[in-house]
């Protein structure tokens, strides 16, 4: 806080440091707009991965969450015309999305679905493997010497975990994956083919996988960081009462009180996705490139990529004083001899 102690200009704070008012004019209060100015001539980079058993409907959603948006960007093509077939590798798909002056790079990958293998176990190794991959690249450019002024970022910043709606719980599967996932990445559960639920179903079903969350001791995003605000944490507090989604995709627009929407066709009427009192597609969208955008970005950042630089440097220290130790005892054996 400041005090009235003023002379030339210098005030001082209580917290020992002093302000400094400058008489003319200087200009750093420009520094906002130069820095607004250079991230929207950039634009936000955003990477999302869809993870989970097979044909629950993950390519349909990043297809639907992106839909009114979406033209992608290598074809110029409106991708949501193209029929989705089964994934069969991991996928990356990029889009442009452009909304009042900012513009937002989304890559979407795409995995192939858990449980048609014959051996099922550790499906979900390249998957980690790829969230691995990104990192250890980025740190390899921020290693070298000429340095890229802006290293273009391929990190997963959200993991979709899609989770069948069976009403009962986790598979075993899903818990040694989420386990894995939620080790190294911002992992968002959803429960998909919400539409398959009623919604006391929906509700039950999300207090059963809330449970399981917490006895696996699983670090589901968001998290609560010191830095904060108390709306902030609010914010996360209501967000994660509803997590996992229940959410609902659809390839196709059907008419819905005589209106084109993008919905389903289900034993008990039509679903529009758009309608949060029918799914909460519209939630999972806002609050992944609304709400949280910019703090998924970050906590990839800080967290999970920090976790495994750190990793990764100790480890090469230690193999270069092994080497250099080992380098030592072969020269004093040979001077010996
Ligand atoms: N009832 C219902 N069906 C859906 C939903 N989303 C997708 N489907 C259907 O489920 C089937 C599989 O959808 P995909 O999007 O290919 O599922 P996937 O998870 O990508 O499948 P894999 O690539 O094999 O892992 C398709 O027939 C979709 O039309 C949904 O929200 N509700
Ligand atoms: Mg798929």
């Amino acid at each position: 806080m400041a005090s009235s102690t003023a002379a030339a200009g210098i005030v001082s704070t209580t917290d020992g440091l002093d302000l400094v008012n400058p008489s003319s004019y200087v200009g750093f209060d420009s520094i906002t707009s130069q820095i607004e100015h250079r991230l929207l001539k950039r634009g936000f980079q955003f990477n999302v991965m869809v993870v989970g058993h097979s044909g629950l409907g993950k390519s349909t959603l990043v297809n639907t969450l992106f839909a009114s948006h979406l033209v992608d960007s290598s074809t110029g093509k409106d991708i949501t015309q193209e029929p989705i077939t089964k994934t069969t590798e991991i996928k990356v798909s990029s889009h442009s999305l452009l909304e009042d002056r900012v513009r937002l790079n989304v890559n979407v990958i795409d995995t192939p679905g858990f449980g048609d293998q014959i051996n099922n176990d550790k499906v979900w190794e390249p998957i980690v493997k790829y969230i691995k991959e990104q990192h250890s690249q980025f740190l390899r450019k921020e290693l070298t010497a000429q340095r890229e002024r802006h290293i273009v970022d391929t990190r997963v910043h959200a993991v979709l975990y899609f989770i069948q709606p069976n009403g009962k719980g986790l598979t075993e599967l899903d818990v040694a994956a989420l386990k894995r996932l939620t080790e190294i990445a911002n992992v968002i559960p959803v429960i998909a083919k919400a539409d398959t639920l009623t919604l006391n179903e929906r509700a039950n079903f999300r207090n059963i996988l809330q449970d399981e969350f917490k006895k696996n001791n699983f670090r589901i995003y968001p998290y609560d960081l010191e830095d904060l605000t108390d709306e902030e944490i609010e914010l996360n507090k209501s967000i994660r009462s509803i997590i996992p989604f229940a959410v609902v995709g659809s390839e196709k627009e059907i008419t819905v009180n005589g209106e084109l929407v993008r919905g389903r066709k289900t034993r008990w009427g039509a679903i529009n996705v758009e309608d949060i009192n029918q799914c909460e597609f519209v939630y999972l969208r806002e609050f992944l490139i609304r709400t949280h955008l910019q703090d998924l970005i970050e906590t990839t950042a800080l967290i999970h990529y920090e976790s495994f630089r750190s990793k990764q440097l100790i480890a090469l220290k230690e193999n270069a004083n092994a080497r250099t130790s080992a380098h030592m005892s072969q020269t004093s054996t040979t001077m010996l001899r």
